[in-house]
């Protein structure tokens, strides 16, 4: 699709990627918008260009209001717990009644749409951790503005639970339309075959890694080098990941792309009619390529299912907890909450910056212990539950 720009309409684009203040980057959408042909296949990039000259418009507007001293709406939500959870979806879906039967939050439930203008947040507790799960103002065509906040809420999110509704309309065609509303926004739902990831940085040149058997099915390093210097971007660090094409690399340059774990919820089980809905769903989410998206039926009414978001959850995050403990003294209440697959060398660096320096052996209690107490070194891999006791030079 960028493939087809006019030189012109590239020239403008490398002026917004390389743009510094958010005036800048407004002017210079303003002038691409203007030159962008309007064929077919350059679509995505005008509907992205609108929407993204929209969201620059909203953050000019709250940067002018902080100057003034008035305090804007909160758009974003400091993350708290274990892990951030966004749950977003069409309006009327039952978000609102989710998220407060989850965790006690006061958020509005109503029987009319559009009741939820700003994240609303509330603790979800499983085990010993919280998640913190932020109710979010609908998604649907006809709002485009709210669309753009909630994929901004999406994005700065770590999951995903999309609420959708069997009590009517199409379940099928309510995620389509949430995942076609995100991935406009550059957040994707469905975990893509590769990712792109483009970080300026001090060195000099365009420096590209391979990670996760990462490759470029169209082209090669050289190529990336040219599309990046089209946008005028001379040093910047080019992460792959997965198998990838150069589309997907011009993309990211423009746009950058997340990939957010989701987990459906689909709402009003108990309705009459909601389990044919519920099948029809299960059916298209089971065929999707990648099998990368869970589905689960709940309802928020009468409480189904609710009792197993947490461990769904924990599953999803692919997170593990370990706890941390001195010599001679008891274990860490709180654990430290960590990727699955993460080292001794992972919870070192979280005590403190020195303790890696200065590491001498751990001692391991746990599901990950050979037998209780086994000394080991930086590398080990731990499992959930693990108990970490780090001895260092002094
Ligand atoms: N039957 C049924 N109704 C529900 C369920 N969850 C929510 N509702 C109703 O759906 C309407 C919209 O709920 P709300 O939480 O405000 O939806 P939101 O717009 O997605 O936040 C309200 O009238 C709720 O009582 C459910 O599981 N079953
Ligand atoms: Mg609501």
């Amino acid at each position: 699709m960028p493939a087809n720009l006019t030189a012109e309409a590239r020239a403008k684009l490398a002026k917004y990627t390389n743009a510094r203040t958010i005036e800048e980057k407004i002017e210079a959408l303003k002038e691409f918008l203007s030159v962008c042909p309007k064929h077919k296949g350059a679509e995505n990039l005008l509907l992205w260009a609108t929407r993204r000259l929209a969201e620059l418009r909203e953050e000019l507007e709250r940067a002018r209001r902080k100057k003034q001293g008035g305090r804007g709406p909160r758009i974003f939500i400091e993350k708290e717990g274990a892990a951030q959870v966004a749950v977003i979806g069409p309006p009327n879906t039952g978000k609102s009644l989710l998220v407060s039967r989850l965790t006690g939050a006061r958020t509005r439930v109503t029987p009319y749409p559009f009741s939820t203008l700003l994240p609303v947040p509330g603790m979800l507790r499983y085990k010993d951790i919280y998640f913190q799960l932020v109710d979010s103002p609908p998604i649907s065509p006809e709002a485009p503005h709210l669309a753009t906040r909630v994929a901004g809420i999406a994005r700065n999110a770590d999951a995903i639970l999309l609420v959708v509704s069997l009590a009517d309309g199409d379940p099928v065609e309510q995620y389509e339309m949430v995942k076609n509303i995100l991935m406009q926004h550059g957040v994707l739902i469905e975990r893509p075959r590769g990712t792109v990831r483009i970080e300026r940085y001090g060195g000099e040149g365009v420096d590209v890694v391979f990670l996760n058997g990462g490759r470029i099915v169209d082209g090669t390093v050289k190529d990336v080098e040219r599309i990046l210097s089209q946008y005028r971007v001379y040093r910047a660090r080019v992460i792959i990941e997965g198998e990838v094409s150069l589309e997907d690399v011009e993309l990211a340059v423009i746009r950058p792309t997340v990939y957010r774990p989701t987990i459906v919820l689909a709402n009003k089980v108990d309705v009459p009619g909601a389990k044919g809905r519920y099948r029809r769903l299960y059916e298209h989410i089971s065929s999707l390529k990648e099998k990368s998206v869970w589905l689960m039926p709940v309802s928020a009414r009468t409480g189904f299912n609710l009792e197993k978001l947490g461990e769904v959850l924990f599953k999803r995050l692919d997170i593990i907890r370990v706890y941390t403990k001195q010599p001679n003294s008891e274990p860490s209440r709180n654990p430290l909450v960590l990727r699955r697959g993460a080292t001794v060398l992972d919870v070192a660096k979280k005590i403190h910056s020195d303790l890696v320096e200065y590491f001498l052996y751990a001692k391991i209690w746990g599901p990950s212990a050979k037998y209780p107490g086994e000394r080991v070194g930086l590398d080990h891999v731990l499992e959930d539950g693990d108990i970490v006791e780090i001895h260092a030079k002094r």
